[in-house]
């Protein structure tokens, strides 16, 4: 539905001042003594707060920082009280703010423009300090973090889908809500740089970082807590521990609180001080000259030693967890107000002051000035358009171009590349492949055409993964393009989407369906939302080989047989893909690598365990389950695009629609059918998001009679979106749909108890003849 542009809208009712009363005061009233001050500066004590002061004066910073700093702090907070009375003005859209933790400026002096940098979202003094640092004007910076509270389609990064801190110019990659969420992402950004200089310069995307980048990760004391971000720091750690670059800094901006919950006393340095493999620098917020040269110290460390270092930075949070949030409910007003005094702004006005960068004239004036230049960036903002259509709303969600990407599917190296990826045969002249052994020589094949593919997971590398799907491709690619990750699901993701987003084209592996939930935010949350919260700035190509689905034999239990694919069918723009017979496994899986490639797309290639070395069709022997693997030059006569079915057969009495195990089930039922004079014809969808609907409907309305087999439950499984949308499709023929039972599978043969049998796909096809 759209929406009155702003133009058409009611003039506004925001006047925008934002001196004296009025919400956001909280956040600056303290100060006004501070200024009436400054004629007789205190400098701040370093030791006497009861954070043990680390800070030599040897690695003190250029007092010249200080100007940089005071002044993104200064808009920093500005920006704050704006985006209050925005809110209250219904012109801002979002109130949590970056005050009491703008000490974080400091760490953006500290690193450079060009090094990556995924923040936290009181980031609000690094994000102002780097767009100076990187040569703008202070205006700019400003301006798009009011376009931000706007929520104006202009913002220079999420165009008004969220309230991010990011821009590509300035490599800021912007964050989610989800606490925690980017620090996979950071993990995977810094292990790519090493690996990104192996890339020819052609598939070097724009946003290459410098070879001696750092990354930088910030997040809340709370959020350190979070399983995330345990995994993430532990993933740093383990990597470091084995002489593996990872050249990151993680800021720990420490502010005692999670929204009302207390961290205890101490708890950060019990985390992280003293970990193997990894650097624990603390600051106490108190001295911003201390800030500075401890923030660089840090820095420097991970820069020069390409390992990993935690800053632990305290601040202090000033006007609540957002400006919704009534903080006199849980907290006391003395510890609200002893908070005021260790407000980091007060620090840095008096600290211009004592080292004589300006008096105190000076430093009034520029509260002014800085105050001002928000109020007019306000301004400009609220006068933008916001977005007004849902076209507008999900234009970079997941764009696709089939011509280019079909053209990057049918690629192949030159015969020696791929008889080096191969070995002594090429899989065109191996005969007939499972769909296990397709997938292999499909992975090797893409491998020889494009460097910057990756694979990696558990046990992907020296086993050949657990059901010999990557064997031999570390051998024969070396173990920097296949790799061995620790057990953990988030990292495995986490460092794809980091190497995505670097230039490379990560296929991870999660071992089994069931294990994906362990991370699926990082699918989610992180990777199907990048280029929609970016505007298409970034984006994390990426291809997840999931091995899943029931029906394994002797291997039983939920865990192995998960048939749950609901939870990846509902995000939005995620292709996928599921391949189940070895003649279409190599076009769709190199249709899926050429998406992520060409338009970044987020690809699940659902694989079905039972079938990834079954032979055979209807007979013993008659290795109807295998298929030739077609050499380069049939490519492009057998390419598939995203959302393609394939229809097997032609007969004209009923149409049967599957996937997966499913598939082979139906194909058996139609040969025995077909021995009775019974003409059927079998669709493999082949794609379960997005649905090849109008496929379906072309066939099912060429029978009349549709049965849907979907081996997945009867509730959020595969069926239920596709029947809805042959109905709405118009098909108005007959219909019958069996799925599996609403429960977990259970071991053993029970487990035939809840999956629809082959028996039931007859049983369900000749009600529907009769
Ligand atoms: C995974 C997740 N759970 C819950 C929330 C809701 N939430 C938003 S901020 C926050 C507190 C975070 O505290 P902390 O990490 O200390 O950062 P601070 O806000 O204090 O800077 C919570 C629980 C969330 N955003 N993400």
């Amino acid at each position: 539905m759209a929406i009155p542009s702003s133009a058409e809208r009611a003039p506004r009712r925001l006047e925008v001042d934002l001196d004296g009363p009025g919400p956001g005061e909280e956040l600056v009233a303290h100060l006004r003594p501070v200024l009436d001050d400054l004629t007789a500066p205190p400098h701040p004590s370093a030791d006497a707060d009861g954070w043990p002061a680390e800070n030599g004066a040897g690695e003190r910073a250029d007092a010249a920082q200080l100007l940089p700093l005071l002044d993104a702090q200064l808009a920093s907070r500005w920006l704050d009280v704006a985006a209050r009375r925005m809110r209250a003005a219904d012109e801002g859209f979002y109130t949590i703010g970056s005050a009491g933790h703008e000490a974080n400026a400091a760490v953006a002096l500290a690193t450079r423009p060009t090094d990556p940098a995924l923040l936290h979202y009181r980031s609000g003094g690094f994000y102002l300090a780097r767009s100076r640092q990187a040569g703008r004007a202070p205006r700019t910076g400003i301006l798009d973090v009011a376009l931000g509270l706007a929520a104006a389609r202009d913002e220079p990064i999420a165009g008004g889908r969220h309230k991010v801190f990011g821009h590509p110019d300035l490599a800021v990659i912007p964050q989610t809500s989800t606490i925690a969420s980017h620090l996979p992402r950071a993990l995977g950004v810094a292990w790519a740089i090493g690996r990104q200089q192996r890339l020819p310069a052609r598939l070097r995307t724009p946003l290459r970082w410098p070879d001696d980048a750092l990354v930088v990760a910030s997040f809340g004391d709370a959020s350190a807590n979070h399983s995330t971000a345990t995994g993430a720091v532990n993933a740093a750690c383990w990597s470091a521990r084995q002489g593996v670059a990872v050249p990151l800094l993680l800021v720990c901006e420490d502010n005692g609180l999670g929204i009302s919950v207390p961290t205890p006393p101490g708890w950060i340095a019990a985390m992280f001080a003293g970990r193997s493999g990894l650097e624990y620098r603390r600051d106490e917020g108190r001295d911003p000259l201390a800030t500075l040269a401890t923030a660089r110290a840090a820095a420097d460390y991970a820069r020069e030693h390409r390992m990993p270092v935690l800053l632990h930075l305290a601040c202090v949070r000033i006007g609540g967890h957002a400006g919704s949030d009534l903080e006199t409910a849980y907290r006391q007003p003395a510890d609200i107000a002893s908070e005021l005094e260790r407000d980091p702004l007060a620090a840095t006005l008096r600290a211009v002051v004592a080292h004589g960068l300006l008096t105190p004239e000076q430093v009034r004036r520029r509260w002014a000035l800085v105050r001002d230049e928000v109020v007019i960036a306000i301004r400009e903002a609220i006068r933008h358009p916001r977005l007004g259509s849902a076209e507008e709303v999900m234009a970079p969600l997941a764009p696709r171009t089939p011509a280019a990407v079909a053209e990057c599917a049918v690629r192949s190296a030159p015969e020696g590349e791929r008889r080096r990826v191969h070995g002594a045969q090429l899989p065109e002249d191996e005969g007939r492949l499972t769909l296990a052994q397709s997938i292999n020589r499909t992975l090797a094949d893409v491998a020889a055409v494009e460097p910057g593919l990756l694979l990696l997971g558990e046990d992907v590398g020296r086993k050949g993964g657990v059901y010999g799907v990557t064997r031999g491709l570390q051998r024969r690619l070396g173990a920097s393009r296949v790799v061995d990750t620790l057990l953990d699901e988030q990292t495995v993701l986490g460092l794809a989407l980091g190497s995505g987003i670097s230039g490379l084209l990560p296929v991870p592996e999660i071992q089994y369906l069931a294990y994906l939930h362990n991370a699926e935010d990082q699918l989610r949350g992180e990777a199907a939302t990048l280029q929609f919260f970016s505007g298409g700035a970034y984006r994390n190509p990426l291809v997840v080989r999931v091995p899943g689905l029931a029906y394994q034999k002797g291997f039983g239990g939920h865990f192995h047989n998960d048939n749950g694919l609901a939870v990846l069918r509902d995000i939005p723009g995620l292709v996928v893909a599921c391949p189940a017979h070895p003649r279409d496994a190599p076009a769709v899986l190199r249709t899926c690598l050429a998406a992520a490639a060409v338009d970044g797309s987020v690809c699940v290639v659902v694989e079905p365990i039972a079938l990834y070395h079954e032979r055979d069709l209807a007979t013993a022997g008659d290795g109807g389950w295998t298929a030739p693997y077609a050499a380069p030059d049939h490519w492009s006569a057998q390419h598939v695009p995203v959302g393609a079915a394939r229809t097997w057969g032609d007969g004209p009495d009923l149409t049967i629609v599957a996937f997966g195990n499913g598939l082979r089930m139906a194909l058996r039922v139609g040969i025995r059918l077909r021995d009775e004079g019974i003409g059927v014809r079998v669709v493999d969808l082949r794609w379960l998001a997005p649905l090849p609907i109008d496929d379906v409907l072309r066939e099912a309305r060429a029978t009349g009679r549709l049965l849907v087999v979907d081996e997945t439950r009867a509730t959020g499984g595969v069926s239920e979106g596709l029947v809805t949308g042959l109905l709405e499709a118009g098909f108005d023929g007959r219909l019958a749909r069996i799925a599996g039972d609403d429960s977990f599978v259970p071991l053993g043969r029970a487990a035939a108890l809840v999956l629809v049998s082959e028996q039931d796909v007859e049983d369900a096809a000749r009600l529907l003849l009769s």
